[in-house]
């Protein structure tokens, strides 16, 4: 189990209705059970005078993400609804940082993609945690395939402790494995999954 401290964060990544309700849009298998052990991690870093941060996958009604509009995957998380809420049984004790709101693509809670030019911009998250004084960083939530792997990797890049609580992360698993090959990825960018 991660230990947490004033310079560690907490996120939480994703832990939506679209994706961890079994009625969601996107919804993740195993999502259900997962959310103990979120609020479990969410009281102990809490308790530690850890910062929490939980993201919302945000989007516009019509964006290139949606298979609609030329991308893959089916409408969810559209901003201001059901499925974009964070999922009630959620403890959800702290601050909320909300992505893809312009219409952005990508999954990193770190970084956003412009769909039109391909341009990646970075987020206000590590330029938050750097004033914060964080040094590592506990990743939580959904996707493990999507955007677990990519904030956890982006994490690492940007030179973070990072810590994965595997009992607290389901993935999508569009193709069977990828959540096995997505935790092989964040291990070898020099997360630890726990
Ligand atoms: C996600 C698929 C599409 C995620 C977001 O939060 O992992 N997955 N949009
Ligand atoms: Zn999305």
């Amino acid at each position: 189990m991660p230990s947490y401290d004033r310079r560690t964060a907490l996120l939480v990544v994703d832990v939506q209705n679209d994706f961890a309700d079994p009625s969601g849009s996107l919804s993740v298998a195993g999502a259900e059970t997962i959310i103990g052990e979120i609020n479990a991690q969410i009281a102990l870093a809490t308790a530690a005078g850890a910062t929490v941060i939980l993201t919302q996958d945000w989007h516009p009604p019509e964006t290139p993400h949606f298979a609609k509009d030329g991308g893959i995957w089916p409408t969810h998380c559209v901003r201001e609804t059901w499925g974009a809420a964070l999922y009630p049984a959620l403890r959800a004790d702290g601050r909320v940082l909300r992505k893809g709101e312009d219409g952005s693509d990508g999954y990193s809670a770190f970084s956003v993609r412009d769909p039109g030019s391909g341009e990646i911009a970075a987020t206000v998250l590590d330029q938050l945690l750097r004033d914060a004084g964080i040094e590592k960083i506990v990743v939580v939530g959904l996707a493990t395939d999507y955007c677990v792997v990519e904030t956890a990797c982006d994490a690492r890049m940007l030179g973070y402790t990072v810590e994965v609580v595997r009992d607290a992360i389901a993935a999508v698993d569009l193709q069977a494995g990828d959540g096995e090959r997505a935790i092989t990825r964040m291990r070898d960018a020099g997360a630890e999954v726990l």
